[in-house]
């Protein structure tokens, strides 16, 4: 159990990381860009409203893209 949610959150940081550009820890409305299904989703993930992606917020969008495929 510890050992799956930890290759998961792995996974979403290496993603998390590339869409980081500039490593402040979220990712921007404008570093969204790169990935089309996340900035479709902006809304959605950023679930705070607060502009910006942190850790958390991203990989509850990983869950929702890897269910919708
Ligand atoms: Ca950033
Ligand atoms: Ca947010």
């Amino acid at each position: 159990m510890w050992l799956g949610f930890f290759t998961v959150a792995c996974a979403g940081e290496d993603q998390f990381t590339k869409l980081d550009a500039n490593a402040d820890g979220y990712i921007s409305a404008e570093e969204s860009v790169v990935s089309e299904q996340l900035y479709q989703a902006w809304s959605a993930t950023d679930a705070n409203d607060d502009g910006k992606i942190d850790a958390a917020e991203f990989s509850a969008f990983e869950v929702n893209a890897t269910k919708s495929k």
